[in-house]
């Protein structure tokens, strides 16, 4: 398994809260369950926090490792079926994870989408 290198020398491209939630494990269904996180886009990966751990926080823990999705190879797209929700997308990744990601504020997920499709887009597919 990779592990995400030292956050020292990333650049953060964008953070921020965001609702999320996790629908397939390896390709395995899971029971969605929205939560709100603290998104960090970096390195060619984004980061989730718990909404309760401020980031910096719980960066300085030792051992603290967020949940975290590869974004190589990866697939973005706007999705209307896997939710009654609006304004919702869905990153698939190379190992078969699938995240929901939305906002009810329009501009806000229409720029998470942008940037995160810039960032897969930029990113060599493996
Ligand atoms: C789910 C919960 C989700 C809903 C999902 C429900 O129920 O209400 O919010 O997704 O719909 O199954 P539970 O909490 O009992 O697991 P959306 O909010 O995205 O619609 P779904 O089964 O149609 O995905």
């Amino acid at each position: 398994v990779k592990e995400p290198v030292s956050k020292i020398t990333e650049v953060v491209e964008k953070e921020g809260y965001i609702q999320k939630a996790k629908i397939a494990d390896g390709g395995k269904k899971l029971r969605k369950n929205w939560s709100t996180s603290w998104i960090v886009l970096a390195g060619g990966k984004i980061e989730f926090y718990k909404e309760s751990k401020h980031p910096a926080l719980a960066n300085l823990k030792p051992g603290y490792k967020p949940e975290w999705v590869d974004l190589h190879g990866a697939h973005i797209e706007w999705t209307t079926e896997k939710s009654s929700r609006k304004n919702v997308f869905q990153i698939t990744t190379v190992s078969g994870n699938e995240f929901l990601l939305q906002s009810d504020i329009d501009f806000l997920i229409a720029d998470w989408f942008n940037v995160i499709k810039n960032a897969i887009d930029r990113l060599p597919k493996e």
